[in-house]
Protein backbone atom coordinates (compact mmCIF):
# COMPACT_ATOMS: atom_id res chain seq x y z
CA UNK A 1 0.00 0.00 0.00
CA UNK A 2 2.80 2.41 0.89
CA UNK A 3 4.89 1.40 -2.41
CA UNK A 4 1.27 2.52 -4.00
CA UNK A 5 1.05 5.61 -2.78
CA UNK A 6 5.15 6.43 -3.42
CA UNK A 7 4.36 5.41 -6.71
CA UNK A 8 1.19 7.37 -7.48
CA UNK A 9 3.47 10.46 -5.73
CA UNK A 10 6.13 9.85 -8.39
CA UNK A 11 4.19 9.87 -11.21
CA UNK A 12 2.61 13.17 -9.73
CA UNK A 13 5.69 14.72 -9.94
CA UNK A 14 6.36 13.31 -13.12
CA UNK A 15 3.20 14.54 -14.81
CA UNK A 16 3.75 18.50 -13.26
CA UNK A 17 7.74 18.12 -14.55
CA UNK A 18 6.02 17.49 -18.40
CA UNK A 19 3.28 19.98 -17.73
CA UNK A 20 5.84 22.81 -16.40
CA UNK A 21 7.84 22.41 -19.73
CA UNK A 22 4.56 21.94 -22.03
CA UNK A 23 3.39 25.35 -20.37
CA UNK A 24 6.57 27.07 -21.26
CA UNK A 25 6.49 25.63 -24.84
CA UNK A 26 2.70 27.10 -25.18
CA UNK A 27 4.12 30.48 -23.46
CA UNK A 28 7.13 30.23 -26.45
CA UNK A 29 5.06 30.25 -29.29
CA UNK A 30 6.50 26.99 -30.29
CA UNK A 31 3.18 24.42 -29.71
CA UNK A 32 0.43 25.96 -32.28
CA UNK A 33 -2.42 23.51 -32.19
CA UNK A 34 -1.24 20.06 -31.39
CA UNK A 35 2.26 20.77 -32.34
CA UNK A 36 4.97 19.22 -30.22
CA UNK A 37 5.26 15.95 -27.95
CA UNK A 38 7.13 15.01 -24.98
CA UNK A 39 7.99 11.19 -23.59
CA UNK A 40 9.61 10.22 -20.62
CA UNK A 41 10.65 6.85 -19.61
CA UNK A 42 9.48 6.21 -16.40
CA UNK A 43 10.57 2.29 -15.62
CA UNK A 44 12.25 3.23 -12.17
CA UNK A 45 9.05 3.93 -10.99
CA UNK A 46 7.36 0.74 -8.63
CA UNK A 47 6.86 -1.84 -11.82
CA UNK A 48 4.37 -3.89 -9.66
CA UNK A 49 2.22 -0.89 -9.19
CA UNK A 50 2.03 -0.03 -12.90
CA UNK A 51 1.59 -3.59 -13.49
CA UNK A 52 -1.78 -3.78 -11.37
CA UNK A 53 -3.02 -1.27 -13.50
CA UNK A 54 -5.59 -2.49 -16.66
CA UNK A 55 -4.01 -2.33 -20.35
CA UNK A 56 -5.66 -2.06 -23.54
CA UNK A 57 -5.56 -4.91 -26.26
CA UNK A 58 -1.31 -4.82 -27.77
CA UNK A 59 -0.20 -2.88 -30.34
CA UNK A 60 2.64 -4.54 -32.61
CA UNK A 61 5.75 -2.36 -33.14
CA UNK A 62 7.81 -2.49 -36.63
CA UNK A 63 10.57 -1.89 -35.69
CA UNK A 64 10.74 -3.36 -32.15
CA UNK A 65 12.62 -2.10 -29.36
CA UNK A 66 14.62 -4.94 -27.52
CA UNK A 67 16.01 -2.51 -25.22
CA UNK A 68 12.67 -1.30 -23.85
CA UNK A 69 11.72 -4.76 -23.03
CA UNK A 70 9.59 -4.43 -20.44
CA UNK A 71 9.94 -1.18 -20.02
CA UNK A 72 7.15 1.69 -19.41
CA UNK A 73 6.87 5.16 -20.92
CA UNK A 74 4.94 8.20 -20.33
CA UNK A 75 4.04 10.23 -23.66
CA UNK A 76 2.07 12.86 -24.96
CA UNK A 77 -1.37 12.07 -26.19
CA UNK A 78 -1.68 12.19 -30.05
CA UNK A 79 -3.73 15.19 -31.10
CA UNK A 80 -3.33 16.61 -27.63
CA UNK A 81 -2.30 20.90 -27.00
CA UNK A 82 0.27 22.03 -24.99
CA UNK A 83 -1.93 24.04 -23.91
CA UNK A 84 -4.25 21.29 -22.45
CA UNK A 85 -1.14 19.25 -21.29
CA UNK A 86 0.01 22.23 -19.13
CA UNK A 87 -3.67 22.46 -17.93
CA UNK A 88 -4.53 18.95 -17.65
CA UNK A 89 -1.31 16.31 -17.61
CA UNK A 90 -2.86 13.16 -16.70
CA UNK A 91 -5.84 13.81 -19.03
CA UNK A 92 -3.25 14.36 -22.18
CA UNK A 93 -0.68 11.74 -21.28
CA UNK A 94 -1.01 8.30 -21.34
CA UNK A 95 0.98 5.56 -19.99
CA UNK A 96 2.64 2.37 -22.39
CA UNK A 97 3.80 -0.51 -21.32
CA UNK A 98 6.37 -2.69 -23.54
CA UNK A 99 6.09 -6.39 -23.59
CA UNK A 100 9.44 -8.80 -22.67
CA UNK A 101 10.70 -8.47 -26.33
CA UNK A 102 9.84 -5.18 -27.09
CA UNK A 103 7.83 -5.94 -29.98
CA UNK A 104 4.25 -4.89 -28.91
CA UNK A 105 2.97 -1.80 -26.62
CA UNK A 106 -0.01 -1.44 -24.05
CA UNK A 107 -1.96 1.79 -22.92
CA UNK A 108 -2.91 1.95 -19.48
CA UNK A 109 -6.24 1.75 -19.36
CA UNK A 110 -7.97 5.17 -17.58
CA UNK A 111 -12.15 3.80 -18.21
CA UNK A 112 -13.24 0.52 -18.52
CA UNK A 113 -14.34 0.68 -22.18
CA UNK A 114 -10.50 0.72 -23.27
CA UNK A 115 -10.63 3.90 -25.33
CA UNK A 116 -8.14 6.15 -24.14
CA UNK A 117 -5.74 8.31 -25.53
CA UNK A 118 -3.32 7.14 -28.22
CA UNK A 119 -0.01 8.15 -27.95
CA UNK A 120 2.03 10.76 -29.86
CA UNK A 121 2.12 10.54 -34.03
CA UNK A 122 6.00 11.02 -33.16
CA UNK A 123 5.62 7.65 -31.35
CA UNK A 124 8.34 5.96 -33.69
CA UNK A 125 11.14 8.49 -33.25
CA UNK A 126 9.97 8.44 -29.17
CA UNK A 127 10.60 5.14 -28.86
CA UNK A 128 14.13 4.44 -30.91
CA UNK A 129 15.55 7.29 -28.91
CA UNK A 130 14.40 5.96 -25.37
CA UNK A 131 15.53 2.70 -26.88
CA UNK A 132 19.25 4.07 -27.62
CA UNK A 133 19.18 5.68 -24.87
CA UNK A 134 18.54 2.12 -22.54
CA UNK A 135 21.02 0.64 -24.99
CA UNK A 136 23.50 3.21 -24.19
CA UNK A 137 23.22 3.44 -20.63
CA UNK A 138 22.67 7.27 -20.94
CA UNK A 139 21.33 8.97 -18.20
CA UNK A 140 18.46 11.11 -19.83
CA UNK A 141 14.83 10.13 -19.64
CA UNK A 142 12.94 12.70 -21.04
CA UNK A 143 12.66 13.55 -25.24
CA UNK A 144 11.15 16.83 -26.03
CA UNK A 145 9.90 17.74 -29.57
CA UNK A 146 8.64 21.56 -30.27
CA UNK A 147 8.17 23.69 -33.19
CA UNK A 148 10.66 26.81 -32.13
CA UNK A 149 10.38 29.54 -35.06
CA UNK A 150 13.93 31.08 -35.29
CA UNK A 151 15.78 27.93 -35.11
CA UNK A 152 12.77 26.66 -37.94
CA UNK A 153 13.63 30.00 -39.78
CA UNK A 154 16.91 29.15 -39.98
CA UNK A 155 16.26 25.65 -41.92
CA UNK A 156 14.58 27.71 -44.69
CA UNK A 157 18.10 29.22 -45.56
CA UNK A 158 20.15 27.33 -47.86
CA UNK A 159 23.40 28.29 -46.17
CA UNK A 160 22.83 26.70 -42.65
CA UNK A 161 21.32 23.91 -43.59
CA UNK A 162 24.60 22.34 -42.97
CA UNK A 163 25.47 21.32 -39.41
CA UNK A 164 28.95 22.41 -39.07
CA UNK A 165 27.58 26.10 -40.50
CA UNK A 166 24.53 26.40 -38.37
CA UNK A 167 26.69 25.41 -35.31
CA UNK A 168 29.46 27.69 -35.87
CA UNK A 169 26.69 30.27 -36.51
CA UNK A 170 24.86 29.46 -33.54
CA UNK A 171 27.98 29.31 -31.02
CA UNK A 172 29.65 32.67 -32.25
CA UNK A 173 26.13 34.54 -30.95
CA UNK A 174 26.30 34.56 -27.10
CA UNK A 175 28.72 32.31 -24.54
CA UNK A 176 25.85 30.47 -23.19
CA UNK A 177 25.14 28.52 -26.63
CA UNK A 178 28.66 27.87 -26.89
CA UNK A 179 28.93 26.61 -22.90
CA UNK A 180 25.52 25.02 -22.37
CA UNK A 181 25.22 23.62 -25.78
CA UNK A 182 29.24 22.48 -26.51
CA UNK A 183 27.82 19.61 -28.47
CA UNK A 184 26.02 21.75 -30.86
CA UNK A 185 22.54 20.30 -32.82
CA UNK A 186 22.88 17.32 -35.22
CA UNK A 187 21.41 18.53 -38.50
CA UNK A 188 18.50 16.07 -40.12
CA UNK A 189 17.60 16.67 -43.40
CA UNK A 190 13.38 17.37 -44.49
CA UNK A 191 11.59 13.75 -44.01
CA UNK A 192 8.14 12.96 -43.71
CA UNK A 193 6.58 13.32 -39.96
CA UNK A 194 5.88 10.31 -37.76
CA UNK A 195 8.06 8.10 -39.90
CA UNK A 196 10.77 5.28 -39.22
CA UNK A 197 12.98 7.03 -41.54
CA UNK A 198 12.70 9.94 -39.51
CA UNK A 199 13.52 7.86 -35.99
CA UNK A 200 16.66 6.19 -37.75
CA UNK A 201 18.09 9.65 -38.85
CA UNK A 202 17.90 11.42 -35.17
CA UNK A 203 18.87 8.86 -33.72
CA UNK A 204 22.11 8.96 -35.69
CA UNK A 205 22.59 12.60 -35.29
CA UNK A 206 21.79 11.89 -31.41
CA UNK A 207 25.17 9.78 -31.12
CA UNK A 208 27.26 13.19 -30.87
CA UNK A 209 24.10 15.80 -30.03
CA UNK A 210 21.54 16.25 -27.22
CA UNK A 211 19.58 18.81 -29.53
CA UNK A 212 18.35 17.42 -33.09
CA UNK A 213 17.06 20.08 -35.18
CA UNK A 214 14.38 18.85 -38.37
CA UNK A 215 14.60 20.90 -41.32
CA UNK A 216 11.69 22.84 -42.22
CA UNK A 217 9.65 21.35 -39.02
CA UNK A 218 11.03 21.27 -35.53
CA UNK A 219 13.43 20.90 -32.78
CA UNK A 220 14.17 17.62 -30.77
CA UNK A 221 16.29 17.67 -27.56
CA UNK A 222 16.79 14.95 -24.95
CA UNK A 223 17.64 15.25 -20.95
CA UNK A 224 18.11 13.76 -17.74
CA UNK A 225 15.03 16.38 -16.81
CA UNK A 226 12.46 17.78 -18.84
CA UNK A 227 13.21 21.39 -18.37
CA UNK A 228 16.90 20.55 -19.31
CA UNK A 229 15.82 19.21 -22.48
CA UNK A 230 14.07 22.49 -22.97
CA UNK A 231 16.82 24.43 -21.91
CA UNK A 232 18.97 23.33 -24.44
CA UNK A 233 15.93 24.19 -27.21
CA UNK A 234 15.74 27.36 -25.38
CA UNK A 235 19.32 28.93 -25.30
CA UNK A 236 20.05 28.15 -29.31
CA UNK A 237 16.32 29.55 -30.20
CA UNK A 238 17.69 32.64 -28.32
CA UNK A 239 20.67 32.76 -30.32
CA UNK A 240 18.79 32.40 -33.79
CA UNK A 241 16.33 35.60 -32.17
CA UNK A 242 20.03 37.25 -31.66
CA UNK A 243 21.01 36.69 -34.91
CA UNK A 244 18.14 37.70 -36.65
CA UNK A 245 17.03 40.54 -34.80
CA UNK A 246 20.77 42.07 -35.98
CA UNK A 247 19.71 40.86 -39.44
CA UNK A 248 16.13 42.58 -39.35
CA UNK A 249 18.09 45.55 -38.34
CA UNK A 250 20.23 45.69 -41.59
CA UNK A 251 23.51 44.57 -40.08
CA UNK A 252 26.24 42.40 -40.80
CA UNK A 253 26.48 39.71 -37.92
CA UNK A 254 29.93 39.69 -37.05
CA UNK A 255 29.81 37.28 -33.95
CA UNK A 256 32.37 36.78 -31.22
CA UNK A 257 35.83 36.00 -33.04
CA UNK A 258 37.10 32.28 -33.13
CA UNK A 259 40.10 33.46 -30.49
CA UNK A 260 37.56 34.82 -28.12
CA UNK A 261 35.43 31.68 -28.39
CA UNK A 262 38.78 29.24 -28.17
CA UNK A 263 39.42 30.98 -24.84
CA UNK A 264 35.87 30.63 -23.41
CA UNK A 265 36.55 26.83 -24.72
CA UNK A 266 39.77 27.00 -22.95
CA UNK A 267 38.61 28.63 -19.73
CA UNK A 268 36.17 26.11 -19.04
CA UNK A 269 37.48 22.62 -20.07
CA UNK A 270 35.60 22.74 -23.53
CA UNK A 271 37.27 20.84 -26.58
CA UNK A 272 37.36 23.27 -29.02
CA UNK A 273 35.49 22.65 -32.30
O1 LIG B 1 2.71 16.15 -32.39
O2 LIG B 1 4.67 18.05 -33.73
O3 LIG B 1 5.75 16.35 -35.38
C1 LIG B 1 2.61 16.93 -33.52
C2 LIG B 1 3.95 17.13 -34.10
C3 LIG B 1 4.41 16.18 -35.11
ZN1 LIG C 1 6.49 18.38 -34.94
Amino acid sequence: MSDDRSADAEIKGVLEEIAEVAGFLWQKGWAERNAGNISMNISDISHQYLKSNNFELPVKLNPTFSNLANQFILVTGTGTRMRDVFKNPDKHCCIISLDSEGCHYRILSKNDAGTGLKPTSELPTHLAIHDMLAANKRPERVVVHTHPDNLIALTHIEEFCDENRINKRLWSIQPETCLFVHDGLGFVNYLMTGTDELAQATIRALQNHRVVLWEKHGCLAIGKTAGEAFDLIDILDKSTSIFFTCKKAGYHVDGIKKTDLDELRRAFGIAGK
